[in-house]
């Protein structure tokens, strides 16, 4: 079995969160692990609809995705949040509600990386100014300073990042 807890995935657009997420996702269900995902397809659309980008909405959205992630982890699940979380004030807002299960991952990969991959085309339409704040380019994105783990995946794979957590959260939430 596994204790409940809070996975917080944080990183720009296009590091690989939500890939990352759902394959881990996959993975530790195929264990019996009773995980959930919680991201911007699954958020964004319906209990966060009313919010948009600027930084209060950005305050607002992971505030609300801390205390439903909290909720679950109470009840015993782990709880995977994939967001850009790019203000450091709004992600310790999160961990201080409950300390001990909040985990806070980095998903680190170079911006030209990301623009590089850019799977949505967003990053060309932030360059070409369609899109006001973007994050790393017209709007500011606050690197984790002690991340409990950092996943680097510039010029990797990613499943050696998924391989790299799914060990992670063995070595941390197994009972
Ligand atoms: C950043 C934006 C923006 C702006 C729309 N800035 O790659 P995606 O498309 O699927 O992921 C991004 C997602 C970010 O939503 P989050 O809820 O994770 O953001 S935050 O944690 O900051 O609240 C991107 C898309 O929404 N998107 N406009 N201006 N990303």
């Amino acid at each position: 079995g596994h204790r409940g807890g809070v996975v917080w995935l944080t990183g720009l657009s296009g590091a690989g969160k939500s890939t990352i997420a759902m394959e881990v996702e996959r993975q530790l269900f195929l264990k019996g692990w009773q995980v959930m995902v919680l991201d911007g397809d699954n958020v964004r659309h319906g209990l966060c609809s009313d919010l948009g980008f600027s930084p209060e909405d950005r305050a607002e959205n992971i505030r609300r995705v801390g205390e439903v992630a909290h909720l679950f982890a109470q009840a015993g699940m782990l709880v995977i949040t994939a967001f850009i979380s790019p203000y450091r004030a709004d992600r310790d807002r999160v961990r201080t509600i409950h300390p001990d299960v909040f985990h806070e991952i980095h998903v680190a990969a170079e911006l030209d990386e990301c623009e590089k991959r850019d799977p949505k085309g967003l990053y060309k339409k932030a360059r070409a100014g369609q899109i006001p704040e973007f994050t790393g380019i017209s709007a500011p994105y606050e690197a984790p300073e002690a991340p409990e783990l950092a996943l680097v995946t510039t010029g990797k794979p990613a499943d050696e990042s998924v391989a790299e957590l799914v060990r992670y959260l063995e070595a941390n939430f197994s009972l």
